[in-house]
């Protein structure tokens, strides 16, 4: 089965907390703090994946958690919750499902994204000493895991692109290799949007596109080529169909020469692509006509094959071509390389709103604080507040009109506002 879209759940591990732990040995009355600080949650790690060609697996396993960072124990360490590598094919697009927004094109084979990043260890009692704080009695806790349902849409990257002119056969031919079942008709542009097949061949599978009719000028924007070149610009290799019919009275070897022409004025990276030459329609024309344009295009330095989609002949001889031509293809970069792994943003935005119950802090920032702050320990609290009036935030509700005594709410949590702590 072929599957295109999925939607998956990651989440990524929580932060483990930080301990509160104080030096103890005999005859020292108060020893110094030494407590150490949680291990980080694990990330969830998208590797785009060449091996991988469809998100079929995704559809049995929808559902992928790392796994949690350990808190610290007095002075010793939590240890790191191990990240999650998760395997998907080169082209999935990833998409926020519940937003809609794009988020990342995994485009290239091995390409890396951090799409939920493991909650940060919590800071041990230790890290808050300051020359006036010497005995700090409070510990963060971990930061939280990052969550996400998204949709995975596999954007099938062409292997192949046939070109050639309007009513050359392309789509009669890719649908006598795919299961693609595109409109074919005998009037030229036919074809408007390109239209992909998956050809199976032994073990093995590739993907066609059979592209919309190209005439002169296509690639300064005459007709429909220019938009679908960019699309050609992605495959790897190119089949050219030249049409000999006695239906069509042009001269196929000029007919070559100017679609190879608009190749070139597009771009020279399209140009050097490799390629086969396919004289299609045989079963209309005598044999010693195909053999005569044969030799002919064969001076342009491409295996050169004749084909009928009416008949099959030399079908099958054409998928192996076409599967040896991947093959030895070089792979095409179509963006410049990522760099080793990138992730998700973080948004540090915050701001207040007025409510009848009171005041909301909207923000990830602010809310990962409260978050991580033991609510049951008054010194933590303490420094929340402090951390809190650094950015502005006490000001800001201060302005707005907060007193003493009223409620302000971040994330899942109510305080009492109060100016000084
Ligand atoms: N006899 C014969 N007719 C063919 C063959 N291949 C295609 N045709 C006919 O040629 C006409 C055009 O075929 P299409 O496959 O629509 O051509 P196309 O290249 O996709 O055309 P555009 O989409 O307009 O660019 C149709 O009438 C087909 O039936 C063939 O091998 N033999
Ligand atoms: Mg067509």
């Amino acid at each position: 089965m072929f599957m295109d879209e999925a939607v998956v759940e990651f989440r990524s591990g929580k932060g483990g907390s930080g301990a509160v732990a104080f030096y103890r040995e005999k005859f020292v009355a108060h020893g110094g703090p030494i407590g150490s600080d949680g291990g980080k949650g694990g990330d969830v790690v998208l590797v785009a994946d060449r091996n991988k060609r469809t998100l079929y697996d995704f559809k049995l396993n929808p559902k992928f958690e790392a796994p949690s960072g350990e808190h610290a124990v007095g002075n010793k360490k939590g240890r790191d919750g191990k990240g999650i590598i998760v395997k998907v094919p080169v082209g999935t697009v990833v998409i926020d499902a519940e937003t809609d927004v794009p988020i990342v094109d995994l485009n290239q084979d091995g390409m890396k994204f951090i799409l939920c990043k493991g909650g940060k260890g919590g800071f041990g009692n230790l890290h808050y000493t300051n020359s006036i704080r010497q005995a700090p009695n409070f510990a963060q806790k971990g930061a939280p895991a990052q969550h996400i349902v998204a949709k995975l849409e596999l954007k099938l990257l062409a292997d192949i692109a046939i070109v050639g002119l309007p009513n050359a056969g392309k789509s009669t031919l890719i649908s006598r290799i795919s299961a693609a079942r595109p409109k074919i008709a005998d009037y030229p542009f036919t074809t408007l949007v390109p239209n992909l097949g998956v050809v199976k061949h032994h073990d093995d599978t590739f993907v066609v596109a059979d592209m919309p009719g190209l005439i002169k000028g296509a690639s300064e924007g005459v007709g429909l080529g220019h938009q679908f070149l960019k699309h050609v610009e992605r495959c790897r290799a190119i089949v050219h169909l030249v049409e000999c019919s006695p239906l069509d009275e042009s001269d196929p070897v000029a007919n070559y020469e100017l679609i190879e022409t608009e190749l070139k004025n597009y771009s020279q990276a399209i140009y050097d692509r490799p390629r086969l030459i396919v004289i299609s329609k045989i079963d209309m024309t005598a044999k010693d006509v195909v053999e005569k344009l044969k030799k002919k295009l064969a001076k342009f330095n491409h295996p050169v094959l004749e084909i009928s989609s009416a008949t099959d002949h030399n079908i099958s001889k054409l998928i192996d071509a076409m599967a040896d031509l991947v093959k030895n293809a070089p792979e095409v970069i179509t963006t410049p390389v990522a760099s080793p792994a990138f992730e998700r943003g973080y948004d540090t935005h915050w701001e207040v709103e007025e409510t009848e119950e009171g005041y909301n802090v909207l923000g990830d920032r602010i809310q990962r604080l409260v978050e991580m702050t033991d609510l049951e320990n008054k010194e933590a609290i303490r420094y929340m507040h402090k951390r809190l009036e650094r950015l502005g935030v006490i000001k800001q509700l201060r302005e707005m009109g907060a007193e003493e005594g009223d409620s302000v709410f971040i994330g899942d949590f109510e305080f009492s506002f109060t100016d000084e702590m």
